[in-house]
């Protein structure tokens, strides 16, 4: 019998060290630690070799964010964290039945996801028999048909939920959506529905386009960059070049940040100090360390400060928009002191930020997890998208929008139908394409998909990659609700917390990573995927397979789509034979794919219709774009409650921990850390590595987590921050944002209970 497996990541068990934050990022220590990565995992000769692969025009589009390449490349295109992607990937695989024949899923949920990772790359299709304590191994054709049996045996196809992560190709994720479709319904939830949903929500009901409107290029040309909600010198760490290079242009830089992020404070950009340069621009020109969730009145005082020196583009607000009216009167009601009070942040720096906008011909927003993943997401990018606005920032050289996406082809996925909820002219499109009917209910995003398996609707849940269990919230009802599931599939490069979680009866297939040769019958293939920008391109693995058994996700798909409709409509089997193929369908059922085959042939790719960038028009219901207007989203919590955002540390990718360290926010050897104001610290008489319990409130529901070590660290009062996964019980299931359903990851309220006792290690 199998016992139940616990949900979440034990504690690792090395110590706590706090050292002092840098405010530097990159240099010397970024390429040492890049290197390091790449040795202790491939060895010094692969290495090189493979990190010079990177982001080149004939090599793989780097695994590690979705940050655009500049046309012309260096040989080393790519950065720390881009190498630790790359590095983690080559790893070879030893995750063999040998190994799970050794070793219970029991067993293994004893271990940290650090140490689940560590253990290499997984080599053979695996299956977890109902009830039994260890995965056996299953050959590909015993494991698609049982897949197949299973789907087909369904009393209903929205009973099956289709998964997928960000890093899947566009040929993948659109062969699967075909096959998802074909099989009649949409319930497709993404990565993204936990990611940039806000984004998408709030620039397409405004703009027309869920989509950012810049180019890499525009960098070059903008006055006023700002920078919100986000992490660049951990999780984007090339966009700091790109910082780099418009300050040099005459660009000033707003970081707007509970956190004073290394990075945007000081950067040194590894290839200068090969060049021999040993001086370091200072990034951002002011930070304003909004309070948590305090964006929305910034903003707010912002647009405020624009409306009274009237630096508005009268002639394009004229034109080109609607609702300016209001929007603008409903903010001259809101009062100075409810914006100072809810932003924390002064009426002296948000009118010295207000003198930089107004003066500025090219503003360029950026954001990331910051603003989406809170209750109001969607409202607070449309105060961004009012701001813009007001001076005409879009479709204007220097100018523009720009929501800095998260895993490396998340934008492509959902170009290529990878969504719960397409429009209309989307799936009239595609039905042409694929040339059989589709249905057009909505399915189920990543939130409801997770209600309905614990409401018992759902008997097949197939993950495209991912790692749902510890990637989605509440962690320990999500389990619950996955144990209900009949059979659960996981297409998977590494071990992870989501083949231990289960369904009655799991499948793990084993596929091969970006990095990787792709061999298909008519030859080797490479694949296509489009960055943050827009731009579509090739990518080509070069390295070889972490084993011969492993098969690519295009071939995976093509070969259950062929077990379950056979040659039907077309051959779904000879699809994978050469991507091609697939391409040629892609043009058919896609807007802005024509010619696929010979655009994404070209040297650096092509560009999406971007009608916003493009022409200043905008695909909205009256070919305007809209101001919005809202109210002040009410951000008060209880005396002693705490607000909680859950983070990223320096040394992971999502739920994959490379390492233990956090290295910018000098935190090392522990993860299980809460980053705390000093003084609210002293206000409760704690010290630095106290260890305190969180309990998180959310209506009447209390969620509770034991035992995290305090880290003194310059963050607004009344805020504090842990890592994800680790941090994700405590986030509540059903608190979401308003249209996008994305979870508040970054909004949580906490109590903390009093100190046990004293652990780790002065230094
Ligand atoms: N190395 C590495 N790279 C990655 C990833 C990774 O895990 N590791 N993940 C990838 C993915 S999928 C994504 S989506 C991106 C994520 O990239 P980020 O969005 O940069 O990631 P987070 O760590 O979630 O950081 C959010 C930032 O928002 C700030 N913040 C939190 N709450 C608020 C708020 O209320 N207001 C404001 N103004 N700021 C706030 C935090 O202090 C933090 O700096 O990175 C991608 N790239
Ligand atoms: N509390 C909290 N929760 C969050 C967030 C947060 O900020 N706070 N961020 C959210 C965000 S922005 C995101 S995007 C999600 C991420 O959610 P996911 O995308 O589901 O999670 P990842 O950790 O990126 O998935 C890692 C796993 O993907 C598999 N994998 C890696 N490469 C490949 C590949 O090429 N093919 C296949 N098939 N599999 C591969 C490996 O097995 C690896 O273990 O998490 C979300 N969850
Ligand atoms: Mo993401």
């Amino acid at each position: 019998m199998r016992q139940k497996v616990p949900a979440t990541t034990p504690p690792d068990r090395a110590r706590l060290k706090l050292r002092k934050p840098k405010k530097k990022a990159a240099g010397i220590p970024a390429v040492a630690s890049s290197m390091n990565h790449g040795l202790s995992k491939m060895g010094p000769l692969k290495t090189l070799k493979t990190l010079k692969m990177v982001n080149q025009q004939s090599g793989f589009d780097c695994p590690g964010c979705a940050w655009p390449d500049p046309e012309h490349r260096t040989t080393f295109e790519f950065c720390e964290n881009g190498a630790k992607a790359v590095a983690d990937e080559a790893m070879k695989a030893h995750v063999t039945p040998h190994f799970f024949s050794k070793h219970s899923v029991h067993e293994l949920a004893s271990l940290s996801d650090y140490e689940l990772n560590r253990k290499g790359r997984i080599s053979h299709p695996m299956v977890l028999e109902k009830d039994s304590s260890h995965y056996t191994p299953i050959s590909w054709d015993d494991a698609i048909q049982r897949i197949s049996r299973k789907i087909s045996g369904l009393s209903s196809p929205h009973r099956s939920v289709f998964y997928t992560s960000g890093r899947t190709s566009n040929e993948a994720a659109f062969l699967y959506q075909a096959m998802v479709r074909r099989l009649g319904t949409n319930n497709l939830p993404d990565c993204s529905n936990m990611c940039h949903e806000s984004s998408g929500k709030a620039l397409g009901a405004t703009i027309g386009i869920g989509k950012g409107t810049v180019t890499l290029d525009d960098f070059n040309h903008a006055d006023l960059i700002l920078v919100i909600g986000q992490n660049p010198g951990t999780n984007h760490p090339r966009m700091l070049t790109a910082l780099r290079d418009a300050k040099h242009n005459g660009a000033r830089i707003i970081h707007i940040n509970p956190l004073p992020e290394a990075g945007l404070t000081r950067f040194k950009h590894p290839q200068d100090y090969m060049k021999g340069s040993l001086t370091s621009t200072s990034l951002a020109d002011l930070h304003l360390p909004v309070r948590i969730g305090g964006d929305a009145a910034l903003l707010k005082g912002f647009i405020k400060t624009q409306y009274d020196s009237e630096a508005l583009d009268l002639e394009f607000v004229k034109d080109k928009t609607v609702g300016y009216e209001e929007m603008a009167s409903s903010i001259a009601n809101i009062s100075w002191d409810a914006i100072v009070r809810d932003s924390g942040i002064s009426k002296e720096l948000i009118l010295k930020a207000g003198s930089m906008l107004s003066q500025s011909s090219g503003t360029i927003a950026c954001w990331a997890m910051g603003l989406t993943q809170h209750r109001n997401g969607v409202a607070v990018i449309q105060e961004v998208v009012n701001l813009l606005l007001m001076g005409g920032h879009v479709g204007r050289k220097g100018a523009g929008f720009c929501p800095v996406r998260g895993h490396s082809n998340v934008q492509g996925d959902r170009t290529v139908g990878i969504w719960e909820a397409p429009s209309e002219s989307f799936l009239s499109k595609m039905e042409q394409g694929l040339g059989f009917p589709i249905p057009k209910e909505h399915g189920y995003d990543v939130v409801n998909a997770i209600r309905a398996m614990e409401r018992g609707d759902v008997d097949v849940f197939f993950c495209m990659g991912g790692n749902f269990i510890s990637a989605t919230p509440d962690t320990l009802r999500t389990a619950e609700a996955m144990r209900r599931v009949e059979l659960t599939v996981q297409v998977s490069t590494k071990l992870n917390r989501s083949h231990l979680v289960t369904g009655k009866e799991a499948i793990i297939l084993p596929c091969l990573g970006r990095t990787e040769l792709d061999q298909q019958s008519t030859g080797m293939q490479f694949v296509t995927v489009e960055n943050s920008m827009g731009i579509v391109h090739r990518s080509e693995g070069r390295l070889t397979p972490a084993s011969p058994t492993l098969r690519s996700e295009p071939s995976i798909v093509s070969q259950l789509s062929h077990e379950l409709f056979g040659s039907e409509e077309f051959d779904w089997k000879g699809m994978s034979s050469n991507y091609d193929f697939i391409r040629d369908l892609m043009e058919n059922s896609l807007d802005g794919f024509d010619q696929y085959n010979e655009r994404v042939r070209h040297e650096n790719g092509f560009a999406l219709p971007n009608p916003p960038r493009d022409s200043q028009s905008f695909a909205t219901v009256d070919g305007k774009a809209h101001f919005t207007t809202h109210s002040l989203p009410d951000i008060s919590v209880p005396k002693q409650h705490y607000v909680m955002m859950t983070l990223r540390s320096h040394d992971q990718y999502n739920t994959t921990i490379y390492g233990l360290h956090d290295r910018y926010r000098g935190v090392h050897g522990h993860r299980r850390v809460l980053f705390m104001n000093a003084e609210d610290m002293v206000e409760r008489g704690w010290k630095a590595k106290d260890s305190v319990d969180i309990t998180s409130h959310y209506q009447n529901q209390k969620r509770r987590s034991e035992t995290w070590l305090l880290v003194p660290y310059e963050i607004p009062k009344g805020n504090i921050a842990a890592y994800f996964p680790e941090a994700n019980t405590l986030v509540p299931l059903d608190s979401t944002a308003d249209l996008s359903n994305t979870p508040t990851s970054k909004w949580i309220v906490c109590t903390l209970d009093a100190p046990k006792s004293s652990t780790g290690e002065e230094e």
